[in-house]
């Protein structure tokens, strides 16, 4: 007996944060649960007078939304930074040790449509909010307070998002947060050694093997990267290694709208469900250096496994000891990659 990925519990290195992840094969070839729910149809109006998001309405600081026509991007009235905080530390013999931090939370409303979620939107609605990130990303960098920038979307309720009104966030703070600093340190370390970057290595292993592919444009690769913990968890990457969107082409940009509105779209149809999940970029830190070991990309973190509401939780063994996930990533693209790219609504309205 041989060792095989798709059938023997293995361990699985993910080089772009350092860690492990525990792999169970042989526990999802049971026969497939995909428990049977009826195709989410449900239907939002495309504006809501209740909804905080909306053109023109009001929101809890009492400021009123313009009537916006594009992507909107105000200032979160909860930002968990603030730009006012007051410089102090706290250190008790090295393990009671705290630091001030300075930053700020910004709303970045997708469209005016309270209805359209990314893979409803058109490729160029999209390719809008790609030209937001960019000049938000492009006037953050610049400032002398902000060393690291975090784009994000928290998509459904079961994401935690409040407010169904298609919408991401910023939160820009002074110093580098966890995961971005895991992956600039294994970056680095890469680069240092072979020259290239770690993505750019990685990217033409899964090109050559195509077994985790899911989709590809002359710009763009989406991916299940072969240490993805979450069941559909995704990786969008550039052909092109650049360490952040100021530095994509016109071309690069359009094939980035254009793999989100595809891979989404697959997303919604694996369930047929509108897809939850928490998805973001990870470019270079903002405080100062050029960072070419840096390679731009973005995850997409799902938690559905086997149905609109059959999820993953990252409970027990994954809290105390290390990620784990029972169906192979080689299975999830599979999976992906037989989907449609013609959204379920679209197919069912026109029969
Ligand atoms: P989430 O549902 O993804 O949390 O996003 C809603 C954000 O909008 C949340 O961060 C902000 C919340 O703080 N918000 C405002 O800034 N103003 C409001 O009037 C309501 C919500
Ligand atoms: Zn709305």
């Amino acid at each position: 007996m041989s060792f095989d990925l798709a059938q023997h519990p293995h361990r699985r290195y993910n080089p772009l944060n350092g860690e492990w992840l525990l792999v169970s094969p042989h526990r999802a070839r049971r026969p497939w649960q995909g428990q049977q729910e009826a195709p989410d149809t449900a239907a939002r109006p495309a504006h809501d007078p209740t909804c905080y998001l909306c053109p023109g309405n009001g929101r809890v600081n009492g400021e009123q939304n313009p009537d916006y026509a594009g992507p909107f991007v105000f200032d979160n009235d909860f930002a968990a930074l603030r730009d006012d905080t007051p410089a102090g530390h706290l250190n008790q013999g090295g393990l009671l040790r705290a630091e001030a931090e300075t930053g700020l939370g910004r709303v970045i409303c997708f469209s005016p449509r309270h209805d359209l979620t990314l893979p409803e939107m058109s490729a160029a609605a999209i390719r809008a909010v790609v030209d937001v990130w960019t000049a938000q990303f492009q006037e953050l960098a610049a400032r002398p307070d902000i060393g690291y920038v975090q784009i994000f979307e928290n998509k459904g309720a079961v994401m935690g998002c409040s407010n169904p009104h298609p919408h991401g966030q910023i939160w820009a703070q002074r110093t580098v947060p966890g995961e971005p600093a895991k992956e600039g340190r294994q970056q680095l370390a890469h680069y240092a050694e072979h020259g290239r970057t770690l993505l750019t290595d990685y990217l033409e292993i899964e090109l050559r093997e195509q077994t985790r592919v899911v989709l590809e444009n002359a710009h763009w690769v989406v991916l299940v990267p072969f240490w993805a913990s979450w069941p559909f968890e995704t990786l969008v990457l550039p052909r092109r290694a650049v360490p952040d969107l100021t530095q994509l082409t016109e071309a690069e940009k359009n094939g980035l709208a254009d793999a989100l509105r595809r891979l989404t779209i697959r997303y919604d149809n694996l369930f047929q469900t509108s897809f939850p999940y928490s998805a973001g970029l990870h470019q270079r830190p903002t405080d100062g250096p050029a960072y070419p070991e840096w390679h731009l990309h973005l995850h997409f973190f799902p938690p559905l496994l086997r149905s609109a509401t059959v999820r993953k939780f990252m409970v027990g063994y994954e809290l105390l000891a290390n990620a784990q996930r029972d169906i192979t990533p080689e299975w999830a693209a599979g999976q992906l990659r037989a989907q449609s790219e013609v959204h379920y609504k679209a197919a069912l309205a026109t029969g």
